[in-house]
């Protein structure tokens, strides 16, 4: 699987937890395979009890991932030191809830990391970007965290990180219309982000409908098919800086004979 990791900018000043990194530039690593939708992201998710780390990914950067991922990386030419990730803090995805964000081509300014309980540790880097209008999951995930005090107060959400954010329409489907996500979610009957079944299905569906038949609202590709767009806004992240190619090695099944 090759994933495109989208660079989200830590705002100095850093919180105390980070302080030791001041003066290098730190970024929550999120895998996506969808990077055309990252006009709409309106925050990060990680998983509250999940095992992240600070990586020296060179000289200057750090990324904030799964060791996992980091070793993979480490192993694509992404790591200070050839072959050995470099982990400079040991962090709980708790310790990333409410860190300010810049995300490469987001409408949003600065958006917040916050929890998502259906994170995979094991796929990707263990931070994804959220993009409400065209991720069902994100969707339901968000809608969540707004619609419940008590959920923002067990993981110490503060309103401001979540209540001001909307949904941002950034692609046009036809009978979907440019909220794709919320559409699928209401005519399934989703009710939460626990309803995994249902949020596997709809995850489908929006995939299908996005990159068949979307088409981009806005950004510099604005008119044209998402199936056109996509690679051409992946470059220029590449080129730009602002993401990198990340390929995930298959799973296999461990066994003795290998
Ligand atoms: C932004 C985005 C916008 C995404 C969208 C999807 C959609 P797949 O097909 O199952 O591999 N993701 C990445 N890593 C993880 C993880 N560790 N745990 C949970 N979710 C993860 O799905 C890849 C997508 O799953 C990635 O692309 C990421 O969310 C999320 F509009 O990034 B995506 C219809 C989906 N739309």
């Amino acid at each position: 699987q090759e994933y495109t990791i989208i660079k989200m900018e830590l705002v100095a000043p850093f919180p105390e937890k980070f302080k030791a990194l001041e003066g290098k530039k730190v970024f929550l690593a999120a895998a996506t395979l969808r990077p055309e939708t990252m006009y709409g992201q309106t925050n990060a998710w990680v998983l509250p009890d999940g095992k992240y780390g600070a990586f020296e990914i060179n000289d200057s950067e750090v990324f904030v991932l799964a060791h996992r991922a980091a070793l993979n990386l480490a192993y694509q030419n992404h790591s200070r030191v050839p072959e050995k990730p470099s982990c400079l803090l040991e962090l709980t995805g708790r310790d990333l809830i409410g860190l300010p964000l810049k995300s490469p081509l987001s409408f949003n300014e600065v958006i917040y990391a916050l929890p998502m309980l259906s994170i995979l540790m094991d796929k990707g880097t263990g931070v994804v970007t959220s993009v409400p209008s065209d991720a069902p999951d994100d969707y339901m995930a968000l809608h969540d965290l707004k619609a419940k005090p008590a959920l923002r107060e067990k993981y110490g959400v503060k309103d401001e990180w979540v209540l001001p954010f909307e949904i941002v329409p950034i692609i046009e489907v036809p009978q979907f219309g440019n909220k794709c996500a919320e559409t699928v979610c209401l005519q399934m009957k989703i009710v939460s982000q626990n309803d995994k079944e249902k949020l596997v299905e709809a995850k489908k569906q929006t995939y299908l409908k996005g990159f068949t038949e979307g088409t981009m609202i806005v950004g510099e590709f604005a008119g044209r098919r998402v199936q056109e767009a996509k690679p051409l806004i992946r470059n220029k992240l590449l080129e730009t800086g602002q993401a990198i190619i990340y390929s995930e090695p298959e799973k296999r099944v461990m066994s003795r004979s290998g």
